[in-house]
């Protein structure tokens, strides 16, 4: 199977496996695990924070920094198809008890002009703003790179309100590659930022939630709130760290794939593409006659996986485990599928 519905399919390599089985281990919720001791410092020396704390989700990651940002019954201004807002199940109203306040855009990407018209003063009829969430790359929006002068501008008037800017980094690896520009420049303003070893960088489990010192140490104690305190978790750091040196290197492949598999949509009749900037497809089928699920099933029959994201959208994400030739049997398999539907009319 070529699997393009998301670059959380990886497997883990082989240097991954042995470092895995050879790691050294102890218990990480007495903070003995060394393996977890050296991610957690490596990871807070990437993102350029004083401390950073190993998660097994992006979910629990996101969850935690926002708690952590905010008081409960204020709001967090997000971008109308962020992932906290659509994709992890109510957490930030489960766990935090705050109110998503979501910005709508054409690109993901969020600027403070967007932002400040929707900014809750404290007030007899308010829940207040409490923080901000940028999610880079954006995933919905099909891989989009926040500019770093927009981010900043960003976390300079947040600040000077006394509000906190949590960056969904899942990908931020992904922005590093296609910006130029390093995790820790890229985060060097935002209070917190998640990244995910599990996505792009390869790593079969894992994420790091980085930011100041006094906040990672209070995080620490609600991921054991969340049932997320995991004992000799040295056998998974392991593969984390491997993945923060490895995992970027292959990136640029990954981005060049997604481009050409871009191309390639944007010849085939009744497909309209967005444009691609990291390792997310996403594109409007519409115009073809069919559903985003009757491709998906088409598709699977001819050996390529790929997923719907609404009624007319569908995504393809490239990854360390497919390779251009895939890629190109994906996009040879659409055009088959297409072209069924045209013999049927
Ligand atoms: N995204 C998954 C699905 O949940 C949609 C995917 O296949 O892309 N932030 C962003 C931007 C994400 O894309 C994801 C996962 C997460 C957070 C959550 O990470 P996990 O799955 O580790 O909880």
């Amino acid at each position: 199977m070529i699997d393009l519905r998301s670059d959380t399919v990886t497997k883990p390599t082989a240097a991954m496996r042995q470092a895995m089985a050879e790691a050294e281990v102890g218990d990480d919720v007495y903070r003995e695990d060394p393996t977890v001791n050296l991610l957690e410092q490596r990871a807070a020396e990437i993102a350029g924070k004083e401390a950073s704390l190993f998660v097994p989700t992006g979910t629990m990651g996101n969850t935690i920094a926002l708690k952590l940002l905010t008081g409960h019954g204020q709001e967090v201004i997000c971008d109308s198809r962020a992932h906290i807002l659509d994709w992890e199940l109510s957490m930030l109203a489960w766990f935090s008890g705050c109110l998503a306040r979501p910005v709508a855009t054409d690109d993901g990407v969020l600027t403070w002009d967007r932002i400040k018209a929707h900014l809750r003063p404290f007030g007899p009829h308010n829940a207040p703003t409490a923080a901000i969430e940028l999610e880079n790359t954006h995933n919905m929006a099909g891989g989009r790179v926040y500019p770093q002068h927009v981010i900043d501008e960003i976390c300079d008037e947040a600040h000077s309100l006394g509000l906190a800017v949590h960056m969904d980094g899942a990908r931020v690896f992904n922005a590093e590659a296609a910006s130029g520009r390093a995790v820790r420049e890229i985060a060097r303003n935002v209070d917190t930022i998640m990244f995910c070893l599990s996505k792009a960088l390869g790593a079969p489990v894992g994420s790091m939630l980085a930011g100041p010192r006094s906040l990672i140490d209070k995080g620490r104690l609600l991921r054991k709130r969340l049932g997320g305190g995991m004992r000799q978790a040295g056998v998974l750091a392991a593969a984390g760290l491997i993945a923060l040196e490895e995992g970027p290197r292959a990136l640029q492949t990954d981005h060049a794939n997604a481009g050409f598999i871009a191309k390639r949509l944007s010849e085939m009749e009744g497909i309209r593409v967005n444009p691609v900037e990291t390792n997310i497809v996403i594109f409007d089928v519409s115009a073809t006659g069919l559903t985003p699920r009757d491709i998906s099933i088409a598709l699977k029959a001819s050996g390529v996986l790929m997923n719907g994201v609404n009624e007319q959208l569908m995504r393809a994400v490239t990854h360390h485990d497919v390779s251009h030739a895939d890629c190109a049997t994906a996009m040879d398999n659409l055009e088959e599928v297409l072209s069924r539907r045209l013999l049927h009319q």
